[in-house]
């Protein structure tokens, strides 16, 4: 449960940092899933713009057990439905590496922007929730964020670019960022492996490429309310899930169940 004093911090700046949400034991189980899931082929694994690793997985959720379970765990799920007020189910999840080496980076955006015009959810009654599977540090490509950039409600001001898979990301133009940063700043989502940063899913946020020989993994549980769902089709399911059933939360040591 929530405390006052974080829901005002949520609604204030849109983001919301619990240390070590997730112990090393039920990290170690996310991390061994990332990896099988990174290395099956398919349309929802998009590679980096300029190397061939991989840079996003979208869906696991649907194909693994392990993140099925994430997506439904109690940590996450009690803060989100207390946040947005009712039950909720998964728009959208994706395993993202900032890999090391030069590779990853994603340009200045709003997640609400692209689910709002493309998916159709009629309100920002959704949000991001980002599980640290490596030590996120300065130096290995953290995700940033504009803290307070949801108040601006949906900023118009994008310019479409696309990444290897055709997927469309819309990058918010300079005159508009730098409003939103000499009003908010710029914060980083740094801490050990196991942390979780909740965001509102209109608050801006990007990252710059890794260049540190250190991965940088992050799993996000996108999670919408449940009156708020999609009323568009165009996404394939991996972007865009169209399973509204409120989630169920499972037992809390329901990761380390499944450690092999
Ligand atoms: O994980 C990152 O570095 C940022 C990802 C991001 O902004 C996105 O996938 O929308």
């Amino acid at each position: 449960m929530l405390n006052d004093r974080q829901v005002e911090e949520f609604q204030r700046t849109g983001a919301l940092f619990f240390p070590g949400l997730f112990s090393r034991q039920e990290v170690a189980v996310l991390q061994r899933a990332a990896e099988e899931t990174a290395s099956r082929p398919g349309p929802n694994v998009t590679p980096e713009m300029a190397t061939d690793s991989v840079r996003m997985v979208h869906g696991s959720h649907r194909e693994h057990d392990v993140f099925a379970n994430l997506c439904r765990h109690p940590r996450l799920v009690g803060p989100a439905e207390q946040l947005l007020g009712e039950g909720i189910y998964v728009h959208q999840s994706r395993l993202n590496y900032n890999a090391g080496m030069g590779s990853g980076g994603f340009d200045w955006h709003q997640d609400f922007a692209t689910w709002h015009t493309v998916d159709g959810l009629p309100e920002p009654r959704a949000l991001m929730m980002t599980v640290f599977l490596d030590d996120v540090t300065p130096a290995n490509g953290p995700l940033l964020y504009i803290p307070g950039s949801h108040r601006h409600g949906v900023i118009d001001d994008f310019e479409p670019v696309r990444d290897r898979n055709g997927n469309v990301l819309m990058r918010l133009a300079e005159r508009r960022l730098r409003v939103l940063v000499e009003d908010g700043g710029i914060a980083a989502g740094l801490g050990p492996a196991g942390s979780a940063l909740i965001m509102h899913c209109n608050v801006v946020h990007g990252s710059t490429p890794n260049i540190s020989p250190n991965r940088r993994a992050l799993y996000y549980v996108n999670v919408n309310a449940v009156s708020n769902r999609q009323r568009t089709f165009k996404r394939a399911e991996y972007h865009a899930g169209t399973d509204f059933t409120p989630l169920q939360p499972v037992a809390d040591d329901a990761l380390l169940r499944l450690a092999a």
